[in-house]
């Protein structure tokens, strides 16, 4: 386990108008009463300080003339009464300090559980609340337009007990995770049926209906309760936790197969050599069946040797992209962790397959895969679309394969942030626009989620990476739900980031400003 780092930067929501111009939040009548108190005081000061001088000064100067000590007289109890008034305001101003100043605190900073507890913000740890034992859904919380058959994938912090959420036939326990049309009774949550990947991290649901209606627009919710388990045995959210989220149905079914938006290393670029402890990513354009990465549906071969490389795949940033590092270690990276490199001084080839596609397709579903999928598909189960023709054609014709050549060397730089919107200890923030970070380096994207790219603890976050391949550089947007005005947020990067070269994100090194 990692330890925990600040992202260097802070994002402070703030006031407009009049408020702004005196130097306040918005709608804080106690903090104008106070603004105005302190000015009152100011003046009566001064005034009555100025009125004792001069009091003073005729007093020194009346010799003989009583009239002029009489005058002299007033004008210092005046002086003396001001004195007391400002006296008086003194002590409320006090008062509506400490007051304001306790207010402030429990407002302005967002305490981490970390240092409720007296730790440090560097300490290791697990994710801290029940946000980020959810590391990732499809569809992405508030996503519009999801095609009505699509899956609903969850993937979990920790492994889950499979029996606690599935009954045995693999009907999804409805008291545990609820499906429900949005503002729909408890009785009517939707059926579905569940299947969990091999580590049993990931759940892919798949209603037993089509979800909405013929083009039209309906919002559906999953709630995750307290009663779904890890595997071993406590409750994942912890006991009275739940964490739910809603997304929109498009009224549209999905007969668009997925396509190839990006790989790592780069395809057909013989002439450079890839550090061997590079892992190999694929990147779609759209969430995929997690399934896809299982059953050696993606082939790496040593081509010299013609022997196959097994290894172990991931899947991520919004169930677009794949990892594969083989399960050969060559060493540790600076969090202690262990990498594994691909063969040296090997051209490498990857052979990503198709699904082929069903026997008697329905005309309403042309391109959907053969159950049970033998290729890649999408979160719909149409197959992978290699030629990038529009169409899938199974196996034969829509498998993709690329090679790419690897030295002998470890690359052991550590990646750093370059770039951040919002910047360092910016104020008046977009309550909703996206937090962005650019690395400077490629990265695992499937290492980017809501487990390792922390906003708050008390925000909703989803995140989408993009890979720059000219700059050999990734991206990430941070969406989340709005921020609170006049909130000072501290966002964590934790160190399970890593790059492509499994090297893990440096504590602490971004852009000053
Ligand atoms: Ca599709
Ligand atoms: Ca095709």
């Amino acid at each position: 386990m990692a330890g925990v780092v600040l992202l260097p930067f802070s994002v402070f929501a703030e006031s407009s108008g009049f408020y702004r111009v005196i130097g306040l939040p918005e709608n804080d009548a106690g903090l104008l009463v106070v603004r105005i108190l302190q000015i009152i005081w100011i003046i009566l000061t001064l005034g009555s300080l100025g009125v004792a001088i001069l009091a003073f000064l005729r007093m020194r100067n009346s010799g003989d003339d009583l009239v002029q000590a009489q005058t002299a007289k007033k004008l210092l109890l005046f002086g003396a009464i001001g004195f007391g008034v400002s006296l008086v305001i003194t002590i409320i101003l006090f008062v509506a300090y400490g007051a304001l100043a306790s207010k402030y605190q429990q407002t302005v900073s967002t305490p981490t559980k970390g240092e409720q507890e007296g730790e440090s913000q560097y300490s290791f740890g697990k994710p801290l609340n029940q946000f980020l034992k959810i590391t990732n859904h499809y569809p992405a919380r508030d996503e519009r337009g999801i095609s009505r058959n699509a899956k609903i994938l969850i993937t979990f912090a920790d492994p889950v007990k499979p029996e606690s959420v599935l009954e045995q036939g693999g009907a999804l326990k409805k008291n545990v995770i609820r499906l429900l049309m949005q503002g729909d009774q408890f009785k009517n949550a939707i059926a579905a049926q569940g299947t969990f990947s091999d580590d049993h991290k990931i759940l892919s649901l798949t209603p037993e209906k089509l979800l909405g209606d013929v083009n039209k627009k309906m919002f559906y919710s999953v709630t995750v309760t307290d009663t779904l388990l890890k595997e071993t045995q406590e409750s994942l959210l912890g006991l009275g936790n739940s964490y739910q989220w809603q997304f929109e149905i498009s009224g549209v079914i999905d007969n668009t197969p997925p396509q190839l938006e990006s790989v790592v290393p780069f395809a057909n670029q013989e002439q450079e050599l890839w550090h061997k402890n590079s892992l190999i990513q694929l990147t779609f354009n759209e969430a995929l069946d997690p399934n896809s990465i299982s059953g050696k549906k993606i082939i790496v071969t040593n081509e010299i040797t013609k022997k196959p490389i097994d290894g172990f795949w991931a899947i991520g940033n919004a169930y677009r992209s794949l990892s594969f590092v083989s399960q050969e270690p060559c060493g540790k990276n600076a969090c202690q962790d262990v990498i594994y490199c691909l063969p040296k001084d090997a051209k490498i080839l990857v052979n990503a397959k198709a699904a082929n596609l069903a026997k008697q397709p329905k005309a309403e579903r042309p391109f959907l895969a053969q159950s049970p999928f033998d290729g890649i598909v999408d979160a719909s189960g149409n197959s992978f679309d290699g030629n990038k023709d529009g169409k899938s054609q199974g196996s034969a014709q829509d498998s993709y394969n690329w090679t790419f050549k690897t030295n002998d060397l470890l690359h052991t730089e550590s990646a750093r942030i370059e770039f951040l919107q919002p910047s360092r200890d910016k104020t008046r923030v977009d309550l909703m626009a996206p937090v962005e970070a650019l690395f400077t380096s490629l990265m695992d994207v499937t290492s980017l989620h809501n487990g390792t790219v922390v906003l708050s603890q008390e925000l909703s976050t989803w995140l989408t990476a993009v890979n720059h391949e000219k700059a050999k550089k990734t991206s990430v947007k941070v969406f989340h739900d709005p921020f609170k005005k006049d909130t000072l947020y501290t966002p964590l990067v934790r160190s399970e980031v890593r790059d492509i070269y499994q090297q893990c994100f440096y504590p602490c090194q971004g852009p000053a400003k």
